[in-house]
């Protein structure tokens, strides 16, 4: 008895250190401490022996099974130290691999406009307005002066959506509304950016969809000169601290007197080139002294107040400052045109 239980714990430790997986562990556990195992089997035989053996084979049995439980034991530990070894050599990161660049956008180059023109109106204290693309008639034209029968507002030349609604040609309807939401009280001191339509056929200055920052200032004594500071303010940081602009009469139905505003030509200085068509200056905005009849729709009695103000183009703006030779890029989206644009 007590030799085949030696025997019995050889072949388990031999077998054991052959195993190499959980799998095969459990099978040996239970082919020696199962509920059939080989050690059970000779406990169960012990009935056999007589009184004085019992307890020695008894205790010997005891021995055995500890044994085995503990190396056993001890083998799981080891299958388990491995596997986690295993899985970390299997899934072990270089850190010292340089990383896969982000494609970083870039600012459309009319944002960038948009932004820089709202910081410089902001520092000389206007407030960005904005408001629908979608406009009533009333709005986009009646309230600039611009009655049912005025040559400028052909049907042609906008894109009506039914009589009175009307994708808006020009900014202007936002000032209108501010005026109105204000009830007469000064200042309005407003710039108001964004996208207007007006049915043309795009070429590589035109565009039926464009945009617009126009701006509004209503307060007493409001002359002509302060639309001159501000725009010679605007010009400059726009387009260089040592610009000069030149206002030419021009005229708008909303504003009376009109002018038209230019910059000295930023490609020759102002000695005369193609651009600039040998004058030396560019064109950049319109301008003039708000309509009586327009502060007068807007709940402003003009005999209290007075007014400028301005519109420009911003893709003019862009092309100017950026040299871009044709409007459609700012709408094509080709990543190697926008990408130039660095972010600011
Ligand atoms: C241009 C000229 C201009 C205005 C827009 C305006 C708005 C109100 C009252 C009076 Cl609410 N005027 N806007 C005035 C003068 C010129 O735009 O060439 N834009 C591209």
């Amino acid at each position: 008895m007590q030799s085949r239980l030696q025997e019995l714990k050889q072949a388990a430790m031999s077998r054991l250190g052959e195993i190499s997986d959980t799998q095969q562990l459990q099978e040996l556990r239970v082919k020696y401490l199962g509920k059939k195992g080989e050690l059970t089997e000779i406990l169960r035989g012990m009935g056999s022996l007589s009184a004085e053996e019992r307890p020695v084979v008894g205790q010997l049995v005891n021995e055995v099974r500890g044994e085995l439980e503990a190396a056993i034991a001890a083998k799981q530990t080891a299958l388990n130290q491995a596997a986690v070894e295993a899985k970390l050599a299997a899934e072990s990161l270089d850190v010292t691999l340089p990383g896969r660049p982000l494609p970083s956008g870039t600012m459309h180059p009319l944002s960038r406009i948009i932004e820089q023109a709202e910081d410089i109106f902001i520092g000389l204290g206007f407030e960005v307005a904005e408001g629908p693309e979608v406009e009533l008639d009333h709005f986009n034209f009646e309230m600039l002066n611009l009655p049912k029968d005025h040559p400028a507002r052909d049907m042609q030349d906008s894109f009506y959506i039914t009589e009175e609604i009307l994708l808006r040609t020009q900014t202007s309807p936002v000032q209108a509304r501010t005026m109105l939401r204000k009830e007469g009280k000064t200042p309005v001191k407003i710039i108001c950016p964004g996208k207007v339509y007006r049915r043309d056929d795009d070429d590589a200055t035109h565009s039926h969809q464009f945009t617009q920052i126009e701006g509004l200032v209503v307060d007493r004594g409001i002359r002509m000169s302060d639309l001159k500071g501000t725009l010679l303010t605007f010009a400059r940081q726009m387009f260089g601290e040592d610009q000069q602009i030149r206002l030419r009469p021009s005229f708008f139905p909303f504003t009376e007197p009109s002018v038209e505003v230019d910059i000295q030509c930023i490609f020759c200085g102002g000695d005369g080139c193609r651009t600039c068509k040998q004058t030396g200056w560019i064109e950049i905005l319109g301008a003039g002294m708000v309509h009586p009849r327009v502060l007068e729709m807007g709940g402003y009695d003009p005999r209290e107040v007075s007014g400028f103000a301005f519109g420009m183009g911003v893709e003019r703006i862009a092309m100017l400052k950026y040299g871009i030779e044709d409007i459609r890029h700012f709408y094509t989206n080709d990543v190697r045109f926008l990408r130039q644009f660095n972010r600011v």
